[in-house]
């Protein structure tokens, strides 16, 4: 069975908690590199699983306590390469390389197991973005039936710490048949762990394609899920006025040049294009415009298309510098602040109750379509997910102060973006749902948020 399939085995409570992807910074054991910047993480030095944020011990404790609350965790894995020259070359789990003779004993690879050294700069090369190297990152061979089975050794092993999937770093500079013989050779996940007998492991691979490339997304979905670039580029200009929301009205799949919905992972931005590395540049919204990167990711939760990743950050002025750390170079921990909220240099979008509330709503709207889909053919725009959940945005300069049909029964819902409901009450602004589901929705352009958002399983 392929790597994609697994969706087809899950059941509906796994469905869901999957439809928001926590993704954790890679595990393996990565390059030092002077001052920490948060890339040296992507820096290959050996499998072995040590880096600033843990040791192997640390990293089962924290995916063994997520798992029974029913946070899935998808680790990021670095296949492609190892790290570039540097000397001399230390671990941050204490290995050694020589890496201007490609030779890493810790795993072992030496040269053979490598490309020849070329770097990439032509795009429009097929081949030469598979077998020249990225950023001067040596090069690893997955033709290799070792080098492939090394790197099974170390998926399986993550397997059986109880993590759910995986996403794979750089995949468009690998061939799709070599990926999909190491996905092929992955376990099913741990039963132990609260997995169904027989789940296999979730993978979505980065491949960047905004069009254009000789390397095309569609060469990568017929045996994994994909990270769909496209999707936070034109909703980062949607939000930012770039664009208008009435355009979409007819958001996913193929008139807009998206995967199809169940191949595509997506996301309004990522650690990459969100200090200007990656894809995306100007358009990516990024928690620095709160009011307009909200409501992107309110559409994106409310909206069926894809698998929605959320990012939590840290913060940064320096788009190179690493997480806050102290004088010893240990990485801090977020402080927790009483509304939830957190600080000491981190940002932690998914704890702002505007994103995580509209988490519980597309877990409440589950697959219901999109009706009820309302525009004043500008920047205001609505719609319903079926009976289950309803939701408006204003990112216009006029008021929206309007009946609309929601979709959703007679009563009074609380919105869960201003506010939510808690202990048998609205803490934000209450929304009356009239005997033919109209609604006055009203979301004036300086208000706090540009969105309301009200469903089911917040009603009075
Ligand atoms: C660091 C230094 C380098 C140094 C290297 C080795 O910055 O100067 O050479 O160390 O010493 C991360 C950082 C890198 C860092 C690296 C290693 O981002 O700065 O290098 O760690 O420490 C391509 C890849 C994609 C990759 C992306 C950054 O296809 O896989 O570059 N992302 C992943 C990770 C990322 C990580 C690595 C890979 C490496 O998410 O964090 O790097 O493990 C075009 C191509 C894309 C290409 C981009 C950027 O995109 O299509 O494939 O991504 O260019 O080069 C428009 C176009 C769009 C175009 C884009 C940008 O939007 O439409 O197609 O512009 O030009």
């Amino acid at each position: 069975m392929s790597a994609r399939d697994f969706l087809d085995q899950w059941d509906t409570l796994q469905f869901r908690l999957l439809q928001c992807i926590w993704q954790v910074s890679p595990v393996q054991e990565n390059l030092i590199i002077s001052k920490r910047p948060w890339y040296e993480r992507y820096q290959t030095m050996s499998y072995k699983i040590e880096t600033r944020s843990g040791n192997e011990r640390l990293f089962k404790q924290m995916v063994r306590r997520c798992n029974k609350v029913g946070v899935r965790i998808f680790v990021d894995v670095i296949l492609n390469h190892m790290t570039s020259n540097k000397i001399p070359a230390i671990g941050t789990g204490g290995s050694t390389a020589l890496t201007t003779d490609k030779e890493y004993p810790a795993v072992p690879y030496s040269k053979v197991h490598f490309h020849k050294t070329c770097a990439l700069k032509d795009y429009s090369n097929a081949t030469e973005v598979r077998e020249c190297e990225l950023l001067s990152l040596h090069d690893l061979d997955q033709r290799q039936e070792y080098v492939r089975q090394k790197m099974v050794n170390f998926l399986n092993s993550l397997i059986d710490a109880g993590v759910a999937g995986f996403r794979i770093d750089a995949a468009k500079h690998m061939y799709p048949e070599d990926l999909e013989i190491i996905y092929g050779r992955l376990k099913d996940l741990i039963p132990g762990q609260g997995f169904p007998k027989k789940s296999r492991p979730f993978v979505y691979q980065e491949v960047i394609d905004l069009g254009g490339e000789s390397v095309k997304k569609s060469d990568y979905n017929k045996t994994a899920t994909v990270v769909e670039f496209l999707f936070g580029r034109i909703l980062g200009d949607a939000f930012r006025g770039i664009r208008q929301l009435r355009e979409l009205e007819t958001w996913g799949d193929s008139l807009w040049g998206l995967l199809p919905s169940r191949d595509a992972v997506v996301m309004i931005d990522n650690h990459d294009n969100q200090r200007g590395h990656g894809a995306g540049g100007s358009s990516i919204l990024t928690y620095k415009t709160p009011k307009q990167y909200k409501m992107a990711v309110a559409f994106m939760l409310a909206h069926p298309y894809g698998f929605a990743r959320v990012m939590s950050s840290f913060d940064f002025n320096d788009t190179n510098a690493g997480p806050p750390n102290d004088s010893q170079e240990n990485i801090l921990s977020p402080i927790i602040n009483t509304g939830g909220t957190c600080t000491n240099g981190w940002v932690c979008e998914h704890r702002w109750p505007q994103i995580y509330n509209m988490v519980a709503f597309r877990n409440v709207v589950a697959d219901a379509a999109i009706t009820n889909w309302w525009t004043n053919d500008d920047d205001q725009v609505a719609f319903s997910r079926g009976n289950k959940g309803f939701v408006a945005f204003n990112n216009g300069n006029t008021a929206l102060r309007r009946w609309l049909t929601t979709g959703l029964s007679a009563g009074r819902y609380c919105d869960v973006i201003s506010g939510m409901l808690s202990g048998g009450r609205c803490t934000g602004k209450t929304i009356d749902v009239n005997e033919n589901s109209l609604a006055l929705i009203e979301i004036l352009p300086n208000d706090l948020d540009g969105v309301v958002a009200i469903h089911g399983k917040a009603k009075l």
